[in-house]
């Protein structure tokens, strides 16, 4: 009934039901203090108009009155808060094994990536029934992801990844909008989001033309130098990055923390601030020398790196020596080489797999 409601959005998502039962729900409560309210206004100027004025009695204390109106509000704000947090945990938890597509706002357009390599630019393809994992940040200022029919909206921050998730029940071409004003041409800051059967969504997303995204931030590895630190043996002198995202790391300073998106962004702009312990802080940052859009291909890479679904770094020769160091240098160097590393030749003593 209420789908038909032109005021409403579609509700096109696994959420939409819930946030709509307690926006209603405020809704009714709202209008039955309102009534009652109204009403108790309008009876009593009648009841005690001056012409026929009744002397009010006067009530001095009643524990009972006050227990009445202490505890009922107190009932119906505990009913709203409890019913609140529920959906907010519901919303800020993705399930596990959501799909997981990232995106970059900027001044004043959307970007995606999509792990089978898919780039879209103000148009978002998702298959129907899949969880899928918003993993998003911005170039700029602060924007905000809202998809009114799928009740979602999350702020979306330059300098952090923040993350939302939705699950699409019905397909269809959706608005995409951002809710938070960012400019000029905030107004102008949108898109669709286009649902899809599974099947279509596969065909479509099979059309990629570059590879994955894990394959393009593989790229970006060898290209940044990456691998002449971050090894695949014990030699290396930085974390072998092999089976490492998701799992529990130790840090220099005691404290252990698990590997997420958000940590491999950080060690890559802002290498200093989590060292893993037994490392030393040699690794230069990154930042302004790269594109959201390459960090975001290196954490894809980093990520398959951790589940096993891409290639592990190729060994690297040392700039200087052409070798391959098989002992850590005494004093590493802390500065980057800025010429792209040598290629590895196909036969090499390092084990490559
Ligand atoms: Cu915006």
């Amino acid at each position: 009934m209420w789908s038909n409601l032109p005021l409403f959005p579609p509700r096109a998502s696994s959420m939409a039901g819930h946030v709509d039962a307690l926006y209603f729900f405020l809704v009714a409560i709202a209008a039955f203090f309102t009534v009652l309210i109204c009403a108790l206004i309008l009876y009593f100027s009648v009841r005690y108009r001056k012409e026929r004025s009744p002397q009010a009695t006067q009530v001095h204390g009643s524990t009972a009155l006050e227990l009445f109106w202490t505890g009922v509000p107190l009932g119906i704000v505990m009913i709203i808060f409890v019913w609140s947090a529920v959906i907010f945990f519901m919303q800020t938890r993705p399930p596990k094994g959501s799909m997981e597509i990232y995106c970059v706002a900027k001044q004043w357009m959307w970007k995606f990536q999509h792990t089978e390599g898919q780039r879209e630019i103000n148009r978002l393809h998702v298959p129907v029934g899949r969880d899928v994992r918003m993993i998003m940040t911005s170039q700029d200022v602060i924007h905000s992801f809202y998809v009114p029919a799928f009740r979602v909206k999350a702020d979306v921050l330059p300098g952090r990844y923040t993350s939302t998730w939705f699950r699409p029940t019905k397909p269809g071409t959706y608005h995409l909008f951002c809710a938070e004003y960012c400019g000029t041409d905030h107004s102008t800051m949108g898109g669709e989001v286009v649902v899809m059967e599974p099947a279509d969504y596969e065909r479509w997303a099979a059309g990629a033309v570059d590879g994955s995204l894990a394959s393009e931030g593989e790229k970006n590895f060898q290209h940044y130098g990456c691998a002449m630190c971050h090894r695949t043996d014990t030699a290396g002198r930085a974390p072998n990055l092999v089976g490492a995202f998701g799992k529990p790391v130790l840090l220099d300073d005691g404290r252990a923390m698990t590997v997420d998106e958000s940590y491999v962004r950080e060690s890559i702009l802002n290498p200093g601030a989590k060292i893993v312990s037994g490392f030393k802080n040699i690794m230069p940052t990154f930042q302004g020398q790269m594109s959201e859009d390459e960090v975001i291909a290196l954490v894809a890479y980093v990520k398959a790196l951790g589940n096993g679904t891409a290639n592990p770094p190729m060994p690297v020769a040392d700039p200087n020596s052409g070798q391959y160091p098989v002992t850590p240098k005494s004093e590493p160097s802390a500065v980057r080489s800025d010429e792209a590393p040598a290629e590895a030749p196909a036969a090499t003593s390092e084990p490559s797999q």
